[in-house]
């Protein structure tokens, strides 16, 4: 009997189509957005780590972790997470503000040291970033010779835009992004504070003598850039230069190569709008004599942390690659540039599943990363087998 039975065929080649209008819809919304499926796979190296910020390396064996809510821990490659180091100063850990980025000196090998910027209170309820310097015990359990090297200046109320990265390009200088403390914006715009800046300075807390602004009246020495909102990434390129990214407000996460003395634009001129819609100032995107990004994100995909990939770990193709971490998509960004110029921009395709906080690239070559969460993760990216 042929009526009531239903060729086998059909419904198989209902799903097959059904597969084939995803495959070229998937296909084509990754052309439109520029993503590619990237594969990569994550080792877990420790975890149960409270909202950590920022990863450093003593040595191939053994890392350095800061939590924000002002702890820096030794974490062993076999995951063994050791009590807090004694000494830190006091710091101020609510909201976005507490223990934030770490960076072991160039010659830390010999001299032990390392810098770490924080949020420092002030009087009242004003709180602001702070830098110092810290010489790690021979013993791994204390920071020796605790040294103040900057404050950001002036001390505000509030708990939201410290900045906080770190990076020391090849001539030994220091650079700190400092984010424009939201309630201030406008001040990122002026040289006689350091709201909304990137400041540069010698290892010991000097002013280079050819910072940009040293000889200007009533302008801060240690400014190196303006216009800034809230900085969160920060790496020297090969190029020797520094490169960053910064949160826009809703849309218009930026990335910038920092030239000296430059005016970055913000809050004159942004991609992104209020939060809730609505023009900041008034809605410029360019303006004569300040910085266009290399890149934004609109919508944002909230970056922080960031890397460039040197040596062939990740084969030769790879190098030069910029892995941008986001908070938002608890994924990476892997940003393809020829000279200055994006060439193109993939998703990476890991099973992270939580904010990405930190990239950082290894003595041993490997990519790490934490996860911004109550039990937060450092991680080790892999390539795909
Ligand atoms: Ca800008």
């Amino acid at each position: 009997m042929k009526t009531g039975r239903r060729h086998p065929w059909v419904p198989g080649a209902r799903c097959l189509f059904a597969l084939l209008a995803l495959g070229v819809l998937a296909a084509l919304s990754a052309r439109a957005t520029g993503a590619t499926e990237n594969p990569m796979r994550v080792q877990t190296v420790a975890q149960g780590l409270e909202h950590p910020w920022a990863v450093a390396f003593i040595d191939e064996q053994r890392f350095l972790v800061t939590e924000r809510p002002g702890r820096m821990r030794v974490v062993h490659a076999d995951g063994r997470i050791e009590a807090p180091l004694k000494g830190l100063p006091r710091i101020d850990a609510a909201g976005q503000g507490g223990l934030l980025d770490l960076v072991t000196d160039p010659q830390f090998g010999r001299n032990r040291q390392l810098y770490f910027c924080y949020t420092e209170p002030g009087e009242g309820a004003s709180n602001g970033t702070a830098l110092a310097r810290a010489s790690l015990s021979a013993d791994l359990r204390s920071l020796e010779q605790v040294q103040v090297l900057f404050r950001q200046w002036p001390k505000m109320p509030g708990r939201h835009h410290f900045g906080c990265r770190i990076a020391i390009d090849g001539q030994g200088h220091l650079f700190l992004t400092l984010g424009e403390r939201f309630g201030a914006m406008a001040q990122a715009q002026q040289l006689d504070n350091h709201l909304g800046k990137i400041v540069r300075l010698g290892r010991d807390g000097s002013v280079p003598a050819d910072n940009p602004f040293v000889n200007r009246p009533g302008a801060r020495p240690e400014i190196w850039s303006l216009g800034h909102r809230n900085p969160q990434g920060a790496a020297i390129g090969s190029d020797g230069a520094l490169w960053i990214h910064e949160h826009g407000p809703q849309g218009g996460d930026e990335v910038n190569r920092i030239e000296r003395g430059r005016n970055y634009g913000w809050p004159v001129i942004t991609y992104g709008e209020q939060y809730g819609g609505g023009t900041i100032g008034q809605g410029l995107q360019r303006l004569e004599g300040m910085e266009q990004p290399l890149h934004q994100w609109t919508p944002s995909i909230a970056p922080s942390g960031m890397a460039f990939i040197r040596g062939d770990r990740y084969g030769a193709a790879s190098r030069g690659h910029l892995i941008v971490g986001s908070l938002r998509g608890n994924r990476l960004h892997r940003l393809v540039w020829e000279g200055q110029r994006l060439l193109r921009e993939e998703l990476i395709d890991a099973p992270i599943g939580q904010r990405v906080r930190d990239v950082r690239q290894g003595p041993d070559g490997w990519l790490y990363l934490l996860t911004d969460s109550a039990q937060g993760k450092l991680l080790r990216l892999l390539p795909a087998p």
